[in-house]
């Protein structure tokens, strides 16, 4: 049984120090009697690398040997954060290591603090990808991710001023113990060129070098593999031109191919259309395919059997290039004809969606695309014909039925985006087609390759369209979010496909969001249910259900609640200088800056929270329950509203924070650089927290398990997995509010004659407008976004969802007043939190998409 910190035998284990203390005086280069921190770090990770490897190389040759199928999770993003401290637990070293460590006059919990996060991610598509590996090991199952070596993660955010501030993550600096290098793991990658008689000769060519990073599963034999490909000249350096004096140019290849897998895009919803980004996909995806086949080919002839040893699933649109590159593969070089390579390519890609926002969905210009892969755009394109070619039966009797076959339909009016504006040029309208073929007219509705809305002429892949033809699954990632995109964006491809479509529920990995980050409550859990074996089969958690309302339990849930709340006011102090009580309601929102999530919203209750203070007597401000209101989140560089969020939020915690009417009554917090070891220590921390966003567009949300997982109250929109949620704990346990999806359409239109404004609202407006915290002119687009329907035109219903968000704030600030119904519902979030285990998610995934069975090495 695991114990944090502890040892099994608590006997010094003399050959784990000794090898520690090899490493630091041979690798790290550093003298035991003065290394640093860092150091010590380096060198303990060093040595548990090879205890991981060791279990690695068994895993993958047993897996070599016995050939199963096996799942190839490609993702552009893998947010993996650190890894000292999960591997040492997921072997089960905590007790070697943890004892090793104190022998040398250092804390594996203080070493842990030298690694540098690796970032290659932007937010929860990246997170979930890195929770999917952990359960993927964990449960046996061979199976792979495949992705990007960023040299610079998801950029830092500082602030300068209370604005954000933005630098780059230099992660690498001090090498990486978590990787190995396979030099001799390398595929050619080309772009550009031309297409004669479909062979295509690229113009420009790159290497692919493969890094491997070992993923130990928990409390199993099992290591699994996330391979990441980095980019490298095929020449390093021209001499010649070096000789001529030209030194730019002596290594303008080497730069250019670098530039490949340099830097991870840091926006989670726009910026395709770049082609560097392009470049990006298709050279991870080209690469990871080539070495699937590679290996597959080793041990097997016949091309057929691929679908039954192998199964790609795409993490969004970004690696969905995979449909033509499949098809390339198989016909350009293995030689196949296009019906077998077809049925081959269907069979072994499956298809994620994350999100049904239409600036988020992937849609190349077919000029981009037809520059730097031509012979994947004439591929596409025969994609689209024989598509459409297979509809028009269906759509001309559709038309006959309908009986308007003669006449076209009307054109479609271009749709705004959600931020309410036109997407591209405004007033490009579509103009009417003169006499088109009303079938043809039809048919444009499934075309994988479409005309541009807002500019005529102009064609567009539709990736995600790609992804649902070329592909045996399309999933989306909650229930609800799962409907929605039957519903609205793939509606004409579920007509066609019903079968396809799945719905698969994310999860959170249970070992780092409860486990690890909080063993506190780990320790408790464990005591309580007499095992530790909910750690892997997250379901047992359900037997805290009994000890809900036993008030010696409820004692000791509260005191693990205050030691994190305390470790976290340590980690406010220390970031950003500001003192926040311990006894106040700890009230949390961290994710991605998005108008959609709704960070404003949260902050006009605050803003009105504070008038209401400042509006009580003394004796009236004594009942006032405290809060700390804590924010963490980074704004993509150029989304002008979400860096003005940021603002807001630092502007209002200028003036509350001094305000001495407010003292510790109400604390308004920042914390920088939002990332995967900052949450480790908020999420334990937090009492209440916020998943806001306007129902039907945040497709799951994941933060949202983790807290529950930690015992943290929500208030929230019914809204991807906060639905199914507030089903496994009961939706009276949840602080529900807003208006339902269904209504959000209708509400859109009529929101344009909004009148019904809140006073509370139209108060905390005006005081923003009035300057009350500053920067006057830099808020006023800001206020009149969700006021003036003249500037804006709340398309996230901010202004409609405000009353009944306040009523559920008042709902919560009296039950925190009840702090035994507050503790027993925190215990019935944990209990109910089993369901949203990765293990579940992946064991779903595996059995009804991926059919990939686990095999385990031997211990
Ligand atoms: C097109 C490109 C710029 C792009 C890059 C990253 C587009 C999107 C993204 C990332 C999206 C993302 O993180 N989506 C989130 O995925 C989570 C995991 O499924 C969901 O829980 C969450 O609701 C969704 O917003």
């Amino acid at each position: 049984s695991k114990k944090v910190g502890g040892s099994a035998n608590g006997l010094a284990d003399d050959s784990t120090k000794a090898d520690i203390i090899k490493k630091l005086e041979y690798t790290v280069g550093a003298s035991p009697s003065d290394a640093k921190a860092k150091d010590a770090y380096q060198a303990v990770a060093l040595s548990v690398r090879e205890q991981l490897l060791d279990k690695f190389n068994k895993t993958q040759e047993y897996w070599k040997k016995q050939d199963p199928k096996f799942v190839y999770y490609l993702s552009a993003e893998f947010l993996m954060g650190r890894s000292l401290w999960n591997t040492v637990y997921n072997l089960g070293l905590e007790g070697k290591y943890g004892q090793a460590v104190n022998a040398l006059g250092y804390k594996l919990e203080e070493l842990r603090e030298q690694e540098q996060n690796a970032a290659l991610g932007n937010g929860g598509l990246g997170r979930l990808a890195a929770c999917f590996l952990d359960s993927i090991a964990t449960l046996d199952l061979p199976g792979w991710g495949y992705g990007i070596r960023y040299k610079y993660g998801m950029f830092k955010q500082a602030l300068k001023d209370g604005f954000q501030d933005e630098l780059p993550d230099i992660w690498l600096t001090n090498g990486n113990p978590w990787e190995i290098a396979r030099p001799n793991i390398q595929y050619r990658i080309g772009f550009y060129g031309s297409v004669d008689n479909h062979k295509w000769s690229p113009a420009e060519q790159v290497i692919a070098q493969a890094y491997d990073n070992p993923i130990p599963g928990y409390n199993t034999s099992t290591v699994g593999n996330l391979r990441l490909w980095e980019a490298k000249p095929v020449n390093e350096f021209a001499l010649d031109k070096f000789n001529e004096g030209k030194y730019d140019e002596a290594v303008t290849e080497r730069r250019k191919a670098e530039d490949i897998s340099a830097v991870l895009y840091p926006n989670d919803a726009t910026e395709y259309g770049k082609e560097l980004r392009l470049k990006q996909q298709f050279f991870f995806v080209s690469a990871s395919i080539q070495d699937v086949l590679a290996r597959f080919k080793e041990s097997h002839s016949n091309l057929k059997d691929l679908p039954s040893k192998a199964m790609f699933q795409m993490n969004d649109t970004h690696p969905t290039i995979a449909v033509a590159e499949l098809m390339r593969l198989l016909i350009d070089q293995e030689g196949l004809g296009w019906d077998e390579a077809w049925a081959i390519t269907v069979k072994t890609l499956a298809f994620t969606n994350h999100t049904v926002m239409p600036e988020a969905l992937e849609k190349w210009p077919v000029k981009v695309m037809g520059k730097l892969l031509p012979r994947h755009m004439e591929i596409i394109d025969k994609i689209d014909s024989i598509w459409k070619d297979s509809l028009k039966e269906k759509v001309l009797g559709n038309l006959e039925k309908a009986g308007k076959s003669a006449k076209p339909a009307a054109a479609a009016k271009p749709k705004a985006s959600t931020d309410g504006k036109p997407a591209k040029k405004a007033g490009a309208e579509v103009e009417e087609e003169e006499e088109e073929d009303p079938v043809e007219k039809e048919l444009t509705r499934y075309g994988i390759i479409t005309e541009n809305p807002w500019e005529k002429g102009v064609k567009l892949v539709n990736m995600a369209f790609l992804a649902v033809v070329g592909s045996s699954s399309t999933n989306g990632v909650a229930h609800i979010h799962s409907e929605i995109i039957k519903e609205t964006i793939f509606k004409d491809f579920y007509e066609i496909y019903p079968e396809k479509f799945q719905n698969k529920t994310n999860g959170v990995t249970p070992r780092r969001w409860l486990a690890y980050c909080n063993p506190g409550l780990a320790a408790l859990i464990t005591k309580a249910l007499g095992t530790d074996a909910w750690i892997k089969e997250a379901h047992l958690l359900e037997g805290l259900r009994k000890f809900a309302g036993d008030k010696d339990f409820q004692a000791k849930w509260r005191a693990v609640k205050l030691d994190n709340k305390k470790r976290l006011k340590a980690v406010i102090k220390a970031r950003v200088g500001i003192d926040v009580p311990v006894n106040a309601l700890y009230d949390i929102q961290i994710k991605r800056i998005h108008e959609y999530k709704r960070q404003y919203l949260n902050m006009l209750s605050v803003i009105h929270r504070y008038h209401h203070i400042k509006s009580l007597s003394p004796a009236e401000r004594k009942k006032v329950v405290p809060r700390v209101v804590v924010f963490g989140g980074k704004a993509a560089s150029a989304y002008y509203m979400a860096k003005k969020i940021v603002k807001l939020v630092t502007a209002v915690g200028d003036v509350v924070n001094k305000d001495p009417d407010v003292g510790d009554l109400l604390k308004v917090v920042f914390l920088p650089d939002y990332n995967v070891d900052l949450a480790e220590v908020i999420i334990p921390a937090a009492e209440l927290s916020q998943h806001i966003s306007t129902a039907g567009t945040e497709a799951s949300g994941t933060s949202n398990m983790k807290f529950q997982m930690n015992g943290c109250l929500i208030i929230g929109t019914m809204d991807g997995a906060n639905v199914e949620i507030a089903e496994e704990i009961g939706k009276e346990n949840m602080f529900v509010f807003g208006v339902d999806a269904d209504d959000v359409p209708r509400l859109r239109e009529e929101r344009k004659n909004f009148k019904d404004y809140d006073p509370r609202f139209t108060a905390v407006l005006k005081s923003i407008a009035d300057g009350e915290f500053g920067n006057k002119e830099y808020f006023a687009d800001m206020v009149a976004s969700v006021s003036d329907m003249t500037k804006g035109n709340d398309w996230f219903l901010v202004a409609n969802d405000f009353a009944t968000y306040m009523d559920a704030q008042e709902e919560v600030d009296a039950l925190y007043g009840d702090q035994d119904e507050w503790t027993r519902r925190s215990i019935l979030y944990t209990a109910g939190s089993g369901f949203f285990s990765s293990d579940r998610t992946i064991d779903q995934y595996a059995k009804e998409i991926w059919n990939v069975k686990p095999v385990a090495p031997p211990a």
